[in-house]
């Protein structure tokens, strides 16, 4: 993979707690569902984070099998390898690596043996050279009926139990091991709907160990902003500083979308009420560019506010957008960028794309709305058009099916330039096009800007066409 070129790296971050002389773990989660990160793309990783001055790597894939599933068994050899190299590559750069194990699908929380079980496996990672470990409880069923509970009185106190036990046994061999704990409620949504148990988050924080950190994702699994106010009052609850687990830029949840914004809505005094800022970002790697580059200015005190961060990372990215004819513009990097802004946002020139396109159907194709919709529309057509012939194949490959999805709106939106009366195209046709289970199921309840969803109008049920085989291929 080519990298793009960034100017001379700034110094490490210099984010030591001079209390306690412990760093702040800045940096990344691979925590993400779906398909794992590339041992390749996990040293370039590791190397803008070494060159932007990240210090954390976190490893708790969803879908390595290992980490939830087989939590019980120990890697195979070749997998365990693999571990050791990524290992020693973050050793060699000054990066933390920490190991994340999930257990909560179905452990008995009483059990001894299943103790022993999750050792095993910290012993596994330490032989690998391993010191720093998180044990995760988050996405699992919360039933107080679990294995083992009813001893214990609370899923909350279940769980300290075992936190705390493998840690004093961890801390035993590696006393200075950090030790991290993702609570089964992570977000202020899932505490106010008392997921695990009225008072599970009180319990936590009185009965795990103080030496612990415990995971936070913010108001929301997908926090649009993280307020100082509200990580105070999980402080209280939690009795420490909340380690930010942040999914501003995670796209798991969604296989349409990606999210290339800036590091926002975290304000920089938040960094002085956590202990930690990690980010979870985009399954596909190569989308991680501006999201990772703008969270090292962000946890190193740069100044710049988000969107002055964003266009001056787009700066430093554009070089991966080059095409076996040449660059790209830098302008039209940021227009395509707009339009995988953030979840919650798009982009400043996508919101201006969006609305040029409301007026164009509002007025009926109407000469002055075309010219203006035709402006942005005409430029951002041609480059995703153009992806295809991009030198760095992984950015393809991560951009084609939403680039894809993005030409097809700007083209039929385009039809609607010839007037109102009927809108047809030989590339959007029933069935091929908006077509399949998920469009139809999504068709029957609207959601509404108030986040409640109403019944649709039309009659969904039946499919829009049957005998249509495909939509038409382009060669452009
Ligand atoms: C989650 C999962 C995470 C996932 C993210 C975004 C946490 C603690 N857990 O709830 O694995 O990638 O949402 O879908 O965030």
């Amino acid at each position: 993979m080519r990298r793009p070129e960034s100017p001379s790296p700034p110094r490490p971050a210099d984010l030591i707690d001079r209390s306690t002389d412990v760093r702040f773990p800045a940096g990344v989660i691979e925590g993400f569902y779906g398909r794992p990160w590339s041992q390749e793309e996990r040293l370039q990783l590791f190397d803008w984070m070494a060159a932007w001055g990240l210090n954390t790597y976190f490893y708790a894939p969803k879908d390595d099998l290992h980490h939830r599933a087989l939590w019980r068994a120990p890697y195979p050899p070749e997998e365990e390898a693999q571990l050791r190299a990524l290992i020693g590559a973050c050793r060699e750069r000054g990066i933390d690596f920490v190991y994340g194990i999930g257990p909560g699908l179905d452990i008995d929380y009483g059990s001894g043996a299943e103790l022993q079980r999750l050792q095993a496996r910290l012993e596994q990672l330490m032989r690998a050279g391993c010191e720093h470990f998180a044990l995760l409880f988050d996405d699992i069923p919360a039933s107080p009926s679990g294995a083992g509970i009813a001893r214990f009185g609370s899923l909350a106190a279940a769980q300290s139990h075992v936190a705390n036990a493998l840690c004093r046994w961890l801390r035993q061999q590696r006393p200075q091991a950090r030790f991290l704990f993702c609570p089964t409620p992570y977000c202020g949504r899932m505490a106010a709907a008392q997921l695990g148990g009225a008072g599970y988050l009180e319990t936590i924080g009185g009965a795990l160990d103080d030496r612990i950190d415990i995971f936070w994702t913010g108001p929301d699994i997908i926090s649009r902003d993280i307020p100082v106010a509200h990580v105070r009052d999980v402080r209280a609850v939690l009795r420490r500083k909340p380690v930010i687990w942040d999914n501003l830029q995670a796209n798991d949840y969604d296989g349409n979308r990606f999210f290339c914004g800036p590091c926002s809505g975290r304000p920089p005094e938040l960094l002085r009420e956590i202990n930690g800022l990690l980010s979870n970002p985009n399954v596909e790697f190569p989308l991680n560019y501006v999201p990772l580059r703008t969270l090292s200015w962000f946890v190193n005190g740069d100044p710049r506010d988000p969107r002055a961060a964003y266009l001056a990372a787009m700066a430093e990215w554009r070089a991966s957008f080059a095409t076996v004819h040449g660059d790209a513009d830098l302008e039209d990097v940021i227009l395509f960028g707009d339009c995988f802004y953030l979840p919650h946002e798009e982009g400043a020139e996508a919101e201006a794309l969006v609305r040029s396109a409301a007026r164009l159907v509002r007025e009926g194709g109407s000469p002055e709305a075309a010219r203006v919709f035709r402006r942005r529309a005409a430029r951002l057509r041609a480059f995703c058009a153009g992806l295809s012939d991009l030198r760095d194949r992984p950015l393809f490959h991560a951009l084609n099916r939403p680039a894809w999805a993005l030409r097809e709106e700007i083209d039929l939106l385009g039809r609607v330039e010839g007037g109102p009366e009927r809108i047809t195209s030989d590339f959007h046709l029933p069935g091929t096009y908006r077509g399949g289970i998920v469009a139809r199921l999504q068709a029957l309840l609207v959601p509404q800007p108030d986040g409640t969803f109403l019944p649709a109008d039309a009659d969904p049920l039946t499919p829009a066409v049957h005998g249509v085989t495909g939509s038409t291929p382009r060669h452009d």
